[in-house]
């Protein structure tokens, strides 16, 4: 029987206890390989003096398997590379951006390390799933090294404009690896645009029916917006612990309207453009003021990053200082915590939310949004105020759709929010919900691996995974 590989730079392990592995990604495809079995492949997150290639298995619903970096590897694939290359300039950050020649040579060098460890364990009836922008050239090393399997590969972050992408020096020979898959997957239709702007534009690249041909190989472009589980969303909103962090956020609101944010302490994620909005709404409407607060959860990440210790600073300066001008004694403005919570607890508190406030500046998708909806009250639910550029706004019409850039339209929003009779509340929500449950992570997953499955010739009982 043909076996789901998923390939990431980051695993969870199959007992259920995430190693290292953040958020809504890790948390979808536990999902699909503890329904289906299977083996997840990556990095263990932990530096050894000298790379062996030889991966540690860990056997559970599913085999993972990971192998250490070493520290310059480390330095340049993923500190370098990945997240002070990539990751800014595709999400449109051109002045946080570093180019270094030594980022992309460990870039390549930690992919080519991927592929021979990772070589040994597949079979030739697997259908492979490669994931994000950590591992773009993975699939050119594996074809390299002989893999005829199926391979596809997703990408969870936003594509840049080709303008932008230009400005890589390695674009062209990044995005040529991309043909050595059989489907790539977006998740939005502009993410795929721009892509596709790029590969005709600049490669020469031909686009008939949804595939994209170059240099004598064919890969369907797929748009695919990931997804989460909303059942178990909806039911873990229910359970004891959502209720207890329910009731907790409830009384020490004491009456209040509460806004609530939950995100990676990211520059993409508009944090300051969200305190700056939320401020001007303080200002602009003196007589609400003391009517509401805002809860802002923010786990650090990549905290050896430079630009996100920035990042923090400049965040703690601008929580202390809106708390500074408008605080009373019976009132603060922010509550600002630094904090991850159990998925539980994170339901209670978006339940228990009137607004939730989703403002990247740019985002792949932006699971938050989804989860907030999910968690809602359906008699009393709250508001989604959602950036228009995060990947979600494609499909989540419904929510108040904002420029996150504006001060002044996060502060119309937010008070329209508030002063939104309950059967409008009730009515977006019903179709937001709607959307949140038909396209959840198993609908991701599904549409993803089909266009996989129908890309080659199938192999064993790989339609069990339909
Ligand atoms: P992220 O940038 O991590 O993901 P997001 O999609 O919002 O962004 O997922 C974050 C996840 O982390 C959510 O499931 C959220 O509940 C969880 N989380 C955040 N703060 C938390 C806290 N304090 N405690 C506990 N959990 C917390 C990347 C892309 C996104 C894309 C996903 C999936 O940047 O655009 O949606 O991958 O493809």
């Amino acid at each position: 029987m043909t076996r789901l590989v998923v390939i990431s730079n980051r695993v969870a392990a199959p007992t259920g206890s995430h190693s290292g592995a953040q958020g809504g990604l890790a948390v979808a495809l536990q999902a699909a390989l503890n329904e289906y079995g299977g083996l997840w492949f990556g990095w263990s997150g932990e530096e050894t003096e000298a790379f062996t290639g030889t991966p540690e298995i860990v056997e559970g619903g599913y085999t993972m398997a990971t192998v250490d970096l070493e520290p310059q590897d480390v330095e340049e694939y993923y500190e370098g590379y990945a997240n002070r290359t990539l990751w800014p300039l595709f999400h449109y950050r051109v002045d946080l951006t570093e180019y270094e020649r030594s980022f992309a040579g460990g870039y390549n060098r930690v992919n080519e390390r991927f592929a021979d460890s990772v070589f040994p364990l597949l079979r030739a009836d697997d259908a492979i799933w490669i994931q994000d922008y950590h591992m773009i050239p993975l699939g050119a090393e594996l074809r390299r090294r002989g893999c005829a399997q199926r391979m596809g590969f997703f990408l969870h972050i936003p594509w840049p404009p080709r303008r932008l992408l230009t400005t890589l020096p390695e674009a062209a020979e990044l995005v040529r690896t991309l043909l050595a898959y059989d489907v790539v997957g977006f998740h939005t239709q502009e993410w795929l645009d721009s892509f596709l702007d790029y590969a005709r534009e600049d490669l020469g690249a031909a686009f008939k029916d949804g595939v994209l041909s170059l240099d004598g190989r064919s890969v369907r472009l797929l748009a695919c917006p990931i997804g989460i589980d909303a059942a178990e969303f909806r039911e873990m909103a229910r359970s004891p612990r959502a209720r207890l962090s329910y009731r907790q956020m409830r009384d020490s609101a004491t009456g209040r309207d509460m806004i609530v944010g939950v995100d990676r302490l990211d520059y993409s994620k508009g944090l300051e453009e969200r305190f700056l909005g939320y401020e001007r709404f303080l200002m602009h409407h003196p007589e609400e003021r003391k009517e509401l607060f805002l809860l802002q959860i923010a786990p650090p990440s990549r905290a050896t990053v430079e630009t996100y210790q920035r990042i923090r600073t400049s965040l703690e300066g601008l929580a202390g200082r809106i708390n500074g001008a408008f605080a009373d004694i019976d009132w603060v403005p922010i509550r600002y915590v630094n904090q991850g919570y159990a998925r539980d607890m994170l339901a209670g508190i978006y339940r228990a939310a009137k607004i939730g406030l989703v403002t990247p500046l740019r985002d792949g998708m932006n699971l938050v949004a989804k989860e907030y909806v999910a968690a809602q009250d359906p008699e009393d639910p709250g508001v989604l105020i959602l950036s228009r550029f995060a990947g979600a706004a494609e499909q989540m019409t419904e929510a108040l759709l904002i420029n996150p850039h504006s001060a002044e339209e996060m502060s119309d929003a937010i008070y329209q929010a508030l002063r939104m009779p309950r059967d409008e509340r009730i009515d977006r929500w019903r179709a937001l919900m709607a959307g949140v449950e038909r396209e959840d992570v198993v609908w991701w997953r599904k549409r993803f691996t089909d266009a996989l499955l129908s890309a080659g010739p199938v192999h064993g009982g790989f339609n069990a995974m339909a």
